[in-house]
């Protein structure tokens, strides 16, 4: 298959197409690479656009059961729904999305929906290119909804919310008024707080969880991305499916006040160039790491730094003056 050929297959919406692609993504080798930025590059004219939604939540609080359900609702709503999944850890611990994939047996069997699990790599910044390109893919395929799954660390939500459209936050009912050890930085990233397993004998508890997020959510500052109301905290059941047509309801008429205002295209194109510095960033440091004399320069300066016979700063000038030559 060469490059015109999978172009023209991904476009028409051929699910081993896509999984060929995204390999092809994934490849370090570099006239893999080369053939990845062609059939991007081929793949971007087409202009396809997604609703992309990032979705985290800690281990347990039900994302994967989410996923199969609210993307089963979608599908049902006559959607096509691609799920990617970032983990960075998953390069250790063998892919989480691999063991999820019981929990979504029914979603991976339907033909409007397609589940990719995460790129095993331990570099951040090169799952960050990867699953942005995987993003672009499944657009390009024609998928309306791409779901981007990741665990809540930290660092891998700002990521994911850097290439979403909507941001939602999964929590589980808790008792007591502590917000979960739920990190400021990561509320403030939300456009939607899922409080999942509003059912059964949780009901009560996530009830009450969803009302202390609702408070703690009107004392954040105002956004500019944000209609009145917004961001809110709901609650939702992945096991019975309620609240899912709600929650659904309320990220459909976000996503449309923000297209309306002009914040949709904004925000795109603000990441778009936050992607371009940071692809610039990493290319950069790689290019550093692989020669040989800079290399040993920087050792050896280290070195120094750590002995106490040059200052950090006077030892970065140095490695930049010999970049300059
Ligand atoms: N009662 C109830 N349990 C749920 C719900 N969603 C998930 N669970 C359970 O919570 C556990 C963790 O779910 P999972 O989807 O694997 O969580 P993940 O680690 O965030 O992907 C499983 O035992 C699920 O059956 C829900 O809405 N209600
Ligand atoms: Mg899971």
């Amino acid at each position: 298959m060469d490059t015109q050929d999978l172009t023209t297959r991904v476009m028409a919406g051929e699910r081993r197409a896509l999984a060929r692609a995204i390999t092809l993504v994934e490849s370090r080798r570099a006239d893999h690479r080369a053939e990845a930025t062609r059939l991007l590059e081929a793949l971007a004219s087409a202009g396809r656009e997604a609703l992309r939604i990032g979705l985290s939540g800690t281990p347990g609080v039900g994302k994967s059961t989410f996923i199969e359900a609210f993307g089963m609702f979608l599908i049902e709503q006559g959607l096509k729904v691609a799920v990617l999944a970032v983990d960075p850890s998953s390069a250790r611990s063998g892919g989480s999305i691999l063991g999820d994939k019981t929990r979504m047996e029914q979603l991976a069997r339907e033909k409007n929906a397609f589940i990719r699990p995460s790129p095993s790599q331990t570099q951040l910044g090169g799952v960050a290119r990867r699953t942005r390109e995987a993003v672009a893919l499944c657009e390009a395929a024609g998928f309306d909804v791409v779901l981007i799954e990741t665990v809540g660390v930290g660092q891998s939500e700002t990521m994911v919310a850097g290439m979403a459209d909507l941001f939602l936050l999964l929590i589980a009912p808790a008792g007591g008024d502590e917000l979960q050890g739920v990190k400021r930085g990561i509320m403030e990233m939300a456009d939607l707080i899922l409080v999942n397993k509003a059912d059964g004998a949780l009901l009560e508890t996530a009830t009450r969880t969803c009302a202390d997020y609702a408070g703690a959510l009107r004392l954040l500052r105002k956004r500019a991305q944000d209609p009145e109301g917004y961001p809110r905290a709901m609650t939702v059941s992945a096991l019975t499916h309620d609240g899912l047509a709600e929650a659904w309801a309320a990220m459909q008429r976000l996503a449309d006040w923000r297209r309306a205002e002009g914040i949709w295209s904004a925000t795109r194109a603000a990441q778009a160039r936050t992607w371009f510095e940071e692809d610039l960033r990493q290319a950069l440091l790689a290019r550093l790491e692989r020669d040989p004399k800079i290399r040993g320069l920087v050792g050896d300066l280290g070195e120094q730094v750590a002995t106490g016979r040059i200052s950090p700063t006077a030892a970065a000038e140095t490695v930049l003056a010999a970049l300059g030559d």
